[in-house]
């Protein structure tokens, strides 16, 4: 690819951020409070447009329901366009409310899970008033005890919910099914891997995709692999970038394994599934409990930007020759020789191009913002995840 290529490649990067980033957020230790933090999703919104502004390629922000629920979803569209940005994913949670103590679309009382087929459709309603192409399902939904439920008749229930909300989807809708291996359930999670996501959008159709979270799988899990098996299959949708050290720590993208996030990068790149034609949705899933929000993801899109130009800096063709002839360091040595090149001026020129300053932080920071909020964000009920 020619830089020319590259730079282009860059410019036209999407990155969609959460409006639960911009909250408060922590364990069941401690939620620290931090000043000027948003009290409403127009300010969760605000924030977000501010990450925008300075890197110039994350126009989305993605809501999370009841967490961001207005009462014209509408207008809340049209507060986001005036600031640059669109709303993107809409996140269904099922996963706070005390009924679903023994799981959501797969309790056994089949009440309760009419109830949550119920928010699970009341999504799909706002996401024709908001205009969101996405519809993202994670369930908390599993057991802690052996033999507490029985295993098949529980993926039983959850078939059920995804047809019928798969069913409700309008033409240019899609669902989007994430996993996670375990918590809040300790000793069964009922979609917990790759696997059991692919068999069920399998199933569902074509407007069902697999999620990615890079914060849900076992240590040690070759995440690249999924990916490329995924995408050959047509069946990655998205992906939720944090990283983690431990388990699922929702720390920012590329903080605890950049190498990590170039392999994968490396793999949606060698499938051309960088294009916002693929239908890979780049979503971030982080919380920031202890560090300013808004900066955080500043850097979070600036660690995808960095691990995306390094992962088209690979020169294809001599990586091709090298894996044909069996040449192994030869190949590893083409990978490392991009992932070690530094981006750092490329990606200062591409901001340029893009009329932007190439040191997003640093003109973030001096534009006032954050104590901006902080005077004026006085009173009212901070935002956060309300657990
Ligand atoms: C679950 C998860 C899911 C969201 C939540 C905010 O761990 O990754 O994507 O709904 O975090
Ligand atoms: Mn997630």
């Amino acid at each position: 690819m020619t830089e020319t290529d590259v730079r282009a490649a860059l410019r036209a990067q999407r990155i969609e951020v959460p409006s639960w980033a911009y909250g408060n957020s922590g364990t069941r230790f401690k939620v620290f409070a931090q000043p000027g933090v948003p009290r409403t999703p127009e300010e969760k919104i605000a924030d977000a447009a501010q990450v925008h502004a300075y890197t110039g390629v994350a126009p989305v922000v993605s809501l999370h329901i009841p967490w961001d629920r207005v009462d014209d979803f509408g207008k809340l569209a049209s507060y986001a366009a005036e600031r640059g940005v669109r709303i993107g994913t809409i996140n269904t949670n099922v996963f706070q409310d005390d009924d679903y103590r023994l799981g959501s679309v797969t309790n056994p009382d089949p009440r309760i899970r009419r109830k949550a087929l119920g928010h699970l459709l009341e999504c799909v309603d706002i996401m024709d008033a908001t205009g969101s192409r996405d519809l993202k399902l994670w369930f908390s939904d599993g057991t802690n005890y052996p033999g507490q439920d029985d295993i098949r008749a529980r993926q039983d229930r959850l078939a059920e919910a995804l047809a019928a909300t798969y069913d409700r989807l309008g033409p240019e809708q899609r669902m989007l099914l994430e996993y996670k291996l375990f918590e809040p359930a300790f000793y069964l999670t009922d979609v917990p891997d790759w696997g059991t996501a692919y068999a069920h959008c399998l199933k569902l159709g074509e407007r069902a995709r697999v999620v990615i979270d890079t914060g849900h799988h076992a240590p040690g899990t070759n995440i690249e692999f999924i990916v490329a098996f995924l995408l050959r299959e047509g069946k990655l949708g998205a992906f939720d970038f944090n990283s983690r050290f431990y388990a699922d720590d929702d720390l920012m993208v590329g903080a605890a394994d950049p190498f990590q996030l170039f392999r994968i990068m490396h793999e949606i790149v060698r499938a051309d599934a960088l294009r916002e034609e693929s239908g890979v949705n780049f979503m971030l899933d982080q919380c920031h409990n202890i560090e300013p929000k808004i900066p955080a993801q500043i850097r979070s899109v600036m660690n995808v930007q960095e691990a995306t130009a390094k992962a088209l800096l690979v020169d294809a063709g001599a990586l091709a020759a090298a894996q044909a002839a069996g040449d192994v360091l030869g190949a590893n040595g083409v990978l490392m020789d991009a992932y070690n090149t530094d981006v750092r001026p490329l990606l200062a020129q591409v901001r340029t191009e893009m009329g932007l300053d190439p040191d997003p932080m640093a003109a973030y920071a001096r534009s006032g913002y954050a104590e901006r909020i902080v005077a004026e964000r006085v009173g009212g009920q901070q935002a956060g995840w309300g657990a």
